[in-house]
């Protein structure tokens, strides 16, 4: 999501993607010669056509997302398609100015509309059309999906999730992961197209395909980015795998080695997640003795009755600790938290600001347990972040990059610490730090499993959309990233001829970049290390960083502000130094977190095997 051009959050914030927002028709590549003078007066009507061509696909998409229907899905691809030729229109009218000296922030602004576009439609009316209703088809088809035992018999995902949360039958899980890998054969079809129009749309603006549009995004070139990319997981893996042989050693005893192979990848249904993304949930099964913490926040919310507002009021409590104004009364009359019995909803969690000011939602289908209560938070992040840049000019309106809107409300909740559950009334006295190694096995289950899935599905992808991964080869391709970047395999054969898994993960039929996400893994630990030192407990000394929580902290939440409402104005380095005093993203901060943790794992798997 880009500025203007940007999406609409509307997945997860995320969207943008499709919504490239174009405003339509616009004239914005008017014949004459571009020149400095012709630049202000272009830019100025191209963010108030933004403006209202954002609102009608924002609009149409909450519509959409919330109602699914053939009606809604067909006027969403509409306004969508409208939103985005004109982006497509104002890429290619920024383009000509590109000898053209001019002003920085007009500089800024130009380079922003040429490449903030998530989805490029071709230019041919016909191909637009096609591409952009394959995209509101695609996610529609996600967020209809179900696992139907028999026909009266179904599972929709949020069930599904409870299951592999809960399950300790690895028949079962096997079962419920097959049956939700039966939602997305019927998308490939569908996504080979949408890959061949998109990669259109991208070469026309001079990208060499839709992957590389998404590389161009980071303030350095695509060829840097990628080599960013190598650094940083070059940092973390040692950390990953540690993990990694740990948990599969613990799984073995649980499962025995038929199911599990001692030293080889992780079956993917074991690992309490539909995607094995986040392995919170096989806690119980890793947790070290001695060092469990001894509370359940799931069961402390459930005791409490807590209904899905009240999660939310949670989260916007923290929020106003730290100087935030409370959110509109909109948000709580026009958000969806409780999914509806009626009727199909895309229940991917995502925030949204559906006019860029102040119309600011979630989508959430909430159950009251410890994962929402932390989405949540990570929801509200995007809303705070979008109200923190509405004063700037509207090609302005987003994060300084992707991963930092996907970071914020993640850094906010790396401050759920027992010591804030005790200033909640949740807990009454925070455990000892002997239960520190199991706080942080919690916290790594949920962060460090995160980052080989948060690198592989653009590795995967950015394969496909360069021709390099043939659509024959989608799936065989994405095991093969599976395996070696997360070291897990699928439970059973998968032939291509047959499954398409990665259609069975919301960012891709919803044509979500997911980069951004592996970002934000890194780059919270950075924000949560520089906001814990402006709230007075540094790293060293009393209170080790997992113990920190800045809630309350108005020296905390100033500096916060200070780089929210830079928006993307500036490049994102400039937005990290605002926050860090650093340049760079270093996850150095996420091993200083978990350094007690990996000194333990090498403890523990002294003698044993690492890798696979
Ligand atoms: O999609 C999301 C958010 C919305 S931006 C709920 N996340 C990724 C996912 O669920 O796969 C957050 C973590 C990773
Ligand atoms: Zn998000």
């Amino acid at each position: 999501m880009m500025g203007v051009m940007r999406t609409i959050h509307r997945t997860p914030l995320l969207l943008l993607s499709l919504a490239a927002l174009a405003l339509s028709g616009c004239n914005a590549g008017s014949s004459s010669k571009p020149t400095a003078e012709s630049a202000k007066p272009f830019l100025e009507e191209a963010e108030k056509k933004m403006y209202d061509l954002y609102l009608e696909s924002a609009q149409a998409s909450w519509i959409q997302s919330t109602y699914i229907t053939d009606d809604s899905e067909a006027l969403s691809a509409k306004a969508n398609q409208r939103a985005i030729d004109y982006g497509v229109s104002l890429a290619k009218e920024a383009a000509k100015y590109n000898d053209v000296q001019l002003p920085p922030e007009e500089r800024r602004k130009m380079d922003l509309l040429k490449r903030g576009l998530t989805l490029a439609a071709p230019a041919d009316p016909k191909e637009s059309q096609e591409v952009t209703k394959l995209a509101a088809s695609l996610e529609a088809t996600y967020g209809k999906g179900k696992y139907c035992k028999t026909p009266d018999k179904c599972l929709n995902i949020d069930q599904i999730t409870d299951i592999m949360k809960k399950s300790r039958n690895a028949d079962e899980l096997l079962d419920v992961w097959k049956g939700w890998h039966t939602v997305s054969p019927p998308m490939k079809k569908d996504f080979q197209r949408f890959v061949e129009l998109s990669n259109k749309g991208a070469k026309e603006l001079g990208f060499a395909d839709t992957g590389a549009m998404w590389r161009s995004k980071y303030d350095m070139t695509p060829d840097e980015f990628t080599k960013e990319l190598d650094r940083l997981w070059g940092q973390v893996e040692p950390l990953y795998k540690s993990l990694h042989a740990y948990v599969r050693r613990k799984l073995v005893e649980k499962y025995g080695p038929k199911v599990v192979p001692p030293t080889g990848p992780i079956p993917a249904h074991l690992l309490g997640n539909i995607w094995a993304q986040d392995w919170s949930n096989v806690y119980d099964m890793v947790a070290p003795t001695g060092a469990d913490p001894g509370y359940d926040l799931t069961k402390i919310l459930v005791a409490k009755k807590t209904d899905a507002k009240q999660m939310v009021k949670y989260g916007e409590g923290f929020f106003t600790s730290l100087g935030f104004d409370p959110l509109p009364d909109s948000f709580w009359k026009r958000s969806l938290f409780v999914r509806p019995k009626d009727r199909d909803v895309v229940c991917h969690a995502s925030a949204w600001d559906v006019d860029n000011d102040n119309d600011l939602r979630i989508k959430m289908c909430i159950q009251i347990n410890e994962e929402d209560f932390t989405t949540i938070h990570h929801e509200l992040g995007h809303n705070f972040y979008q109200r923190a840049y509405n004063k700037l000019p509207l090609i302005f309106r987003d994060s300084a990059n992707d991963g930092f809107h996907e970071a914020i409300g993640d850094t906010i909740a790396l401050s759920i610490t027992p010591e804030y559950l005790v200033k909640l009334g949740f807990i009454q006295k925070a455990p000892d730090a002997s239960k520190d190694i199991g706080l942080l096995m919690q916290r790594a289950l949920e962060k460090v499993a995160f980052l080989p899935f948060g690198l592989m599905i653009d590795q995967w992808r950015w394969k496909v959309f360069s021709g390099e991964v043939k659509p024959e080869d989608y799936n065989k391709a994405w095991w093969e990233l599976r395996q070696k970047y997360q070291g897990v395999s699928a439970p059973e054969d998968r032939p291509d001829a047959m499954f398409f898994d990665p259609g069975a993960k919301y960012h891709v039929p919803a044509n979500v970049p997911y980069t951004r996400y592996f970002l934000a893994h890194i780059l919270q630990f950075q924000f949560h290390r520089a906001l814990s030192e402006a709230a007075g407990c540094p790293g060293t000394g009393a209170t080790p960083l997992h113990r920190c929580s800045i809630y309350g902290s108005k020296e905390a939440g100033t500096k916060l502000n200070k780089m929210l409402s830079m928006g993307q104005s500036k490049p994102w380095q400039d937005a990290l130094f605002e926050i860090t005093g650093k340049k760079e993203m270093d996850a150095t901060a996420i091993r200083d977190y978990f350094a007690p943790l990996q000194a333990w794992l090498d403890e523990q798997n002294k003698g044993q095997q690492i890798g696979w």
